[in-house]
């Protein structure tokens, strides 16, 4: 039997639902059970906050209820016009904080159900939509951040918003929802992509540029590997079936990095994923949603089945998979300049939370300062940190001065390696599928972690730690070389041995443990590391599993 999710995108007329008077019900900051799964491919959910539900309850007062909005952002860029409206929306409407997600985009938590509709109207003026950034269609897709990284970056990034584009729904009932514009008759809405059913589930792409990967490639349902010979972009590998979550206690469910189909020249790229889509919307199971992902729909299909049948729908074969070589999926901090001469500063941002610190790091101030003189552009990176691009040879000085000046440079030099390589998912107070905290506790449990890495002598090799409060791994913690997996309030499965470069899962190497169980198993691993690794060059990851610590 198919899942109520399918019955609610079937019978909503173009993803438009009761939307319509869930908003004007003035009685709940809620809106309707259906309109809640519809409201997700519109790029928002909605929340409550967990810190004070209990106390809420107690007094029989209604959920402190909010919506989260997430941007549709290819590629993670923003104007510094772009970035000034974010700055004022955030203030006006939500939190103040600016939230940057592991998929390179941003959200604005705790915004009112009033305050939905001037919201993206303000984005609305300044060419920015969340149209299909949640929902069981084609999310934000995902690039290579580092744009000196080659000079095929804007290419590759501007076939990402291509992409984006081609993928959305043909339904207008955003514009006519949030924009206040006409109905359009549903008739001239035909969507041959999603039809009326859409995806069984949501859907991901990302292209890395090698030998940046960035983006964890391999954990999208679709990867791009753009393929560069003689400083040309000749087109990409195209993987498929990856995918990060797991439910606990469901072993039918696992993380699954996706697998290499072949070369396919940059003409054709478009087609090729776009019948890829079109396969998980016709195969896709739609009865159980743990189970509906592309990576379950190729794995009973079987890999030789499914490429077949997408040959056959492409009308073309793919050509073996071409020579790249990943080295790394950091961030690189600091400024850098790209083939034409430009500045980047990528700076540090403790997972991807932009805000004034207490502490006088203050991030939010300097990036308006620095939108508001146009002298740069703004980039989001896929481990939550944010790039200032684009700046002049000219502007340099002025931009470095601005960053100096709000302890940001101070602040991404000094940051340790393991800090600066971590990552956290947002779970509370706002996650409803927390079971433990994540971006709340990683800090501080890094600076313990700190502490035993400088004991044991090996601070500068701080390995990619990354933390999730539930198992759904929105932080990827399962290609982390150290992942710490909520498995119910302050207690973590430890996952250990995933590599620099995003190509191999870790393994679970202990289970649910609390915060004196975590500290004395990574003392005594740090500790067998630092003895008996090969030389600075063996990664902590790779080290574990030549051990067979996993
Ligand atoms: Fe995620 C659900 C946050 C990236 C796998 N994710 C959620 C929700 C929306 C909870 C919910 O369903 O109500 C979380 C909202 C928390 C909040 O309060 O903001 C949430 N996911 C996030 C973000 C914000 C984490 C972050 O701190 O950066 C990331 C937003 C990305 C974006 O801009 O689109 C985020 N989520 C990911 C990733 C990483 C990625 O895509 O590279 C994954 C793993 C990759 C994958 O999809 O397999 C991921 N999120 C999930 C899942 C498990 C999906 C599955 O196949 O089982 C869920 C739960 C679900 O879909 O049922 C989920
Ligand atoms: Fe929420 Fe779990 Fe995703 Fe963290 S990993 S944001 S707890 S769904």
């Amino acid at each position: 039997m198919e899942s109520p999710v399918e019955k609610i995108k079937k019978g909503s007329h173009g993803l438009r639902g009761m939307l319509k008077d869930s908003l004007l019900d003035e009685h709940t900051g809620a809106i309707r059970d259906d309109d809640q799964t519809l409201i997700k491919f519109h790029g928002m959910y909605m929340q409550d906050d967990r810190d004070v539900r209990d106390k809420r309850a107690e007094k029989k007062l209604e959920r402190l209820y909010s919506f989260m909005i997430r941007l549709r952002l290819p590629g993670g860029f923003l104007t510094s016009s772009q970035w000034k409206a974010l700055h004022d929306i955030a203030g006006e409407h939500s939190t103040g904080i600016i939230k940057i997600t592991s998929r390179q985009t941003v959200q604005l938590h705790g915004i009112l159900k009033s305050h939905i509709k001037p919201t993206l109207q303000a984005f609305n003026k300044v060419k920015l939509d969340s149209i299909a950034a949640c929902g069981d269609v084609n999310r934000n897709v995902t690039v290579t951040a580092h744009p000196k990284a080659s000079p095929v970056h804007e290419e590759v990034f501007s076939f990402a918003g291509q992409i984006s584009e081609a993928l959305l729904p043909k339904t207008q009932a955003y514009y006519e929802i949030w924009l206040d514009e006409e109905k359009i008759a549903e008739h001239n809405e035909e969507d041959p992509l999603y039809e009326n059913r859409y995806l069984p589930r949501k859907f991901k792409i990302a292209i890395a540029i090698p030998p940046y990967n960035d983006v964890d490639v391999f954990t999208n349902d679709i990867g791009l590997i753009a393929i560069i010979e003689n400083g040309k972009l000749v087109g990409y590998n195209i993987s498929a079936g990856g995918g990060m979550g797991t439910t606990h206690g469901n072993a039918a469910t696992y993380p699954r990095l996706a697998t290499v189909l072949g070369f396919v020249e940059k003409e054709k790229a478009l087609s090729a994923l776009y019948e890829i889509v079109t396969i998980q919307r016709d195969f896709g199971n739609r009865e159980d949603r743990k189970l509906s992902r592309l990576k379950y729909t190729i794995d009973r299909m079987g890999i030789t089945a499914f490429k077949e049948e997408l040959e056959s729908r492409i009308s073309f074969s793919l050509s073996p998979a071409r020579d790249y070589a990943f080295t790394q999926r950091a961030d690189d901090f600091g400024w850098h300049s790209d083939a034409e001469g430009k500045w980047h500063y990528t700076l540090f941002v403790e997972n991807g939370r932009v805000l004034d610190h207490e502490h006088g790091v203050l991030f939010k101030t300097a990036c308006l300062e620095i939108a508001k003189t146009g002298k740069a552009n703004f980039r989001f990176t896929c481990n939550q940190n944010l790039v200032v691009s684009d700046v002049a040879v000219s502007d340099k000085d002025f931009i470095d001065t601005v960053l100096r000046q709000h302890n940001i440079v101070q602040h991404t030099e000094n940051a340790s390696q393991v800090r600066k390589n971590s990552m956290a998912c947002v779970a509370f107070n706002t996650c409803p599928l927390a079971l433990a905290e994540g971006q709340r506790y990683l800090p501080s449990l890094i600076s313990k972690l700190e502490i035993l890495l400088a004991k044991h002598h090996i601070e500068k090799e701080g390995p990619i730690v990354r933390m999730t409060g539930c198992p759904n791994g929105c932080a990827r913690p399962y290609i982390a070389e150290v992942g710490f997996v909520g498995t119910a309030y302050g207690r973590y499965n430890v996952m250990l041995g995933g590599d620099v470069r995003g190509e191999r899962l870790n393994k679970l190497y202990k289970e649910n443990l609390d915060e004196t169980e975590i500290l004395n198993v990574m003392d005594a691993l740090f500790a067998q590391y630092a003895k008996q690794r090969k030389g600075p060059e063996e990664s902590f990851g790779d080290f574990v599993v030549r051990a067979s610590i996993v």
